[in-house]
């Protein structure tokens, strides 16, 4: 849809493997706005409730041991269409099936491993429950892209 605020995260194992201002770079290149970012560890009861849809899933347990396994860094982006177009960048759930160029397809081999959280585009409202469940509202920041003028018509 038209500008939009999207909940981004770095997960613990990326954050491990130094991917961090890659990952950063890549949304900076697209010409996407960050508006929130904080480097932290998620607690149990944080994990099961950003992760509450999968609560029937097999792998539920072993996914809430990963996330709050290390530190993550989460992240809000903003711009035109900005949830489908993070998922893009993202490649699929599996990084096994993402697309060389996609941050999984180049950064992951194994699904219980894949580098990165983005909102689901398919999910309505799930970027903006994301962002309040991880951020305040006076850790986002508003402020004027430089170069909004050459990345909008
Ligand atoms: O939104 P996305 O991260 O692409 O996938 P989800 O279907 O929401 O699953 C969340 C998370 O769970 C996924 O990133 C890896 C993990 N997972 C898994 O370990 N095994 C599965 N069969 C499906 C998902
Ligand atoms: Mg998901």
């Amino acid at each position: 849809s038209e500008h939009e605020r999207t909940f981004v995260m770095v997960k613990p194992d990326g954050v491990q493997r130094g991917l961090i201002g890659d990952i950063v770079s890549r949304f900076e290149d697209r010409g996407l706005k960050m508006v929130g970012g904080k480097f932290m560890q998620i607690d149990q009861e944080l994990a099961e409730e950003h992760y509450g849809e999968h609560a029937d899933k097999p792998f539920f347990d072993g996914l809430v041991d990963f996330i709050t396994s290390g530190p993550v860094f989460a992240m809000v982006w903003e711009g035109q269409d900005a949830t489908r177009q993070v998922r893009n960048m993202m490649g699929e759930t599996d990084p096994a099936e993402s697309a060389p160029g996609t941050i999984r397809g180049d950064y992951g081999l194994d699904l219980g491993r894949n580098v990165i959280h983005g909102s689901d585009h398919e999910d309505e409202g799930a970027n903006e429950r994301e962002i309040e469940l991880f951020f305040d509202e006076d850790e986002l920041v508003d402020w004027d892209q430089i170069d909004s003028s050459w990345l909008y018509e």
